[in-house]
């Protein structure tokens, strides 16, 4: 392990809730909930005055309702967040060329490899600035962690949230993680926290104190040797420039040519469900479901499909992949069969996109998982589907964003990132003055030389403040 906290860690806070704090002057300071709003919704993100109600990511949006009535419920803009992104990534790149993202939201940086820092004193200053200039370009305030290791690294960016700084020197990083939860370890999760616990070890010290052979004994060799080199802070995991998963896979080669056409069917049924359980191990979803087939001539094709969003159900993919194989001729026998997802992201958004869908005139929560070619087109009603939360344009009364719609009406807050907090008015559906519109900037684009980016009022902070009243949703 090196012996300088130049592995930095970046993590956004709140990201969906403060961006859309920080788009819309009204909510600043409130309870926002970001999710899915239709009946299977889930929540995407709270923010930070939402989870004092205990209201956090994956939680059932009927579950967040109950706790917080009055905060904004609002359905995800992912190509404004992506935007967002963009910047981010593009200033961590600035730093290094060692930038792992996460998500879209989180990064690890090797600060090292871009000789932005080599001490302590280096990585503290290269993660204020870092920081300060996140919010002169995007609006927002991130968290960053420094250490010596990604896992440290890491755990000072959550120690750090929201809105700080945390830099663990290096030596003392046995003391900082002794009374932590397993939990805090990667690749602990509620199953092996449970398995610990009932072996009587509940904080990193206990499996120091447990031992490696104890640790091995409970949890087998690999998964035993790994967490405990992890307890003692030995975490020597590079900072890997991309993402090395581009797809997850599987494929079976036949000893014999299979002929029997259910029995394709059945082996690429299998093969889905096998490729889902790898997608699943890897913590990722995928939007791209492919099917390789190679035929007793050796003549292999494949086909694929995308969805409307990533999806890691196994239900989703059988049926994809079943498509698929429709559509490709195996009279003659095949040698091989194969089950792939690419486009992959890192948390499953299948619910989210499907209950925006779900919000839309045309939309059913099955349509998610319809392909985009086969899904019809010409059916488009006249009037709009009004998203909560999304941005649209009036004639004459300018930006806004839709407050909420239902019998007929849509309820529009005219508002813009540096505006007051706006008023609200009510239309009618259909009314010719009202169209959909793109996300403004956070930021306003000045020319150079007039002081930059920097916008200092802020808003967009996820400082606790009381949450107030008469918010959106309920
Ligand atoms: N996200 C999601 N579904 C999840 C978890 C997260 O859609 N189950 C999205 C919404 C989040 C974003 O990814 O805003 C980043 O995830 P984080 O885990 O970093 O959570 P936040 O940034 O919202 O909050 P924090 O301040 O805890 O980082
Ligand atoms: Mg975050």
């Amino acid at each position: 392990m090196r012996n300088a906290p130049t592995i930095l860690h970046l993590d956004m806070d709140a990201f969906f809730a403060q961006a859309e704090q920080a788009s819309k002057p009204s909510l600043r300071g409130k309870a926002v909930v970001v999710g899915g709003l239709g009946p299977r919704g889930v929540v995407a993100t709270a923010s930070y005055e939402a989870r004092v109600f205990g209201v956090h990511s994956a939680m059932p949006m009927a579950q967040a309702r109950r706790l917080a009535p009055n905060a904004a419920y609002l359905t995800p803009r992912f190509t404004f967040y992506r935007a967002i992104s963009d910047q981010v990534m593009a200033l961590l790149r600035a730093l290094s060329p060692l930038v792992e993202p996460l998500s879209l939201d989180e990064a690890f940086v090797d600060l090292e490899a871009g000789g932005a820092a080599w001490d302590s004193d280096s990585a503290r200053l290269t993660g204020v600035r870092l920081r300060t200039d996140i919010r002169a370009v995007t609006g927002l305030t991130g968290s960053v962690g420094l250490a010596a290791s990604k896992m440290l690294a890491k755990i000072a960016s959550e120690q750090a949230k929201p809105n700080g700084l945390v830099l663990i020197e290096p030596g003392t990083e046995r003391a900082l993680l002794g009374p932590l939860s397993v939990r805090t370890l990667p690749g602990v999760g509620p199953a092996t926290g449970d398995h610990l616990r009932r072996a009587g070890i509940t904080t990193i010290d206990e499996i120091v104190e447990a031992g490696e052979d104890e640790l091995v004994r409970l949890l087998g060799k690999a998964h035993g040797h790994g967490l405990y080199a992890m307890a003692l802070a030995r975490d020597e995991r590079p900072v890997v420039a991309e993402r090395e998963t581009k797809s997850v896979s599987v494929e079976d080669t036949y000893d014999v040519d299979i002929h029997d056409r259910l029995r394709v069917g059945l082996e690429v049924q299998r093969l889905a469900d096998r490729c889902v359980r790898r997608l699943r191990g890897a913590g990722l979803s995928g939007r791209t479901i492919v099917l390789k087939v190679r035929r007793y001539d050796f003549s292999t094709l494949t086909r694929s499909e995308t969805l409307r969003g990533p999806t890691d159900d196994p239900a989703v993919v059988r049926e994809a992949a079943a498509r698929l194989l429709d559509s490709v001729d195996t009279t003659g026998g095949v040698r091989l069969l194969g089950v792939g997802v690419s486009g992959l992201a890192d948390y499953t958004q299948e619910d989210l996109f499907a209950q925006a869908a779900g919000e839309h005139p045309l939309g059913s929560e099955e349509e998610a998982a319809v392909p985009e070619e086969t899904r019809p087109a010409a059916s488009v009603p006249a009037e709009h589907s009004w998203r909560p939360g999304h941005d649209v344009r009036h004639a004459s009364l300018g930006h806004g964003w839709v407050q909420g719609s239902g019998l007929g009406r849509v309820t529009v807050r005219f508002e813009t990132p540096d505006s007051e907090p706006g008023r609200v008015r009510t239309f009618r559906v259909d009314d010719p003055d009202l169209e959909p519109a793109d996300p403004l900037p956070l930021v306003p684009v000045r020319p150079s030389g007039e002081g930059g980016a920097a916008r200092a009022d802020g808003g967009a902070g996820p400082e606790q403040t009381g949450v107030g009243s008469g918010a959106v949703g309920g």
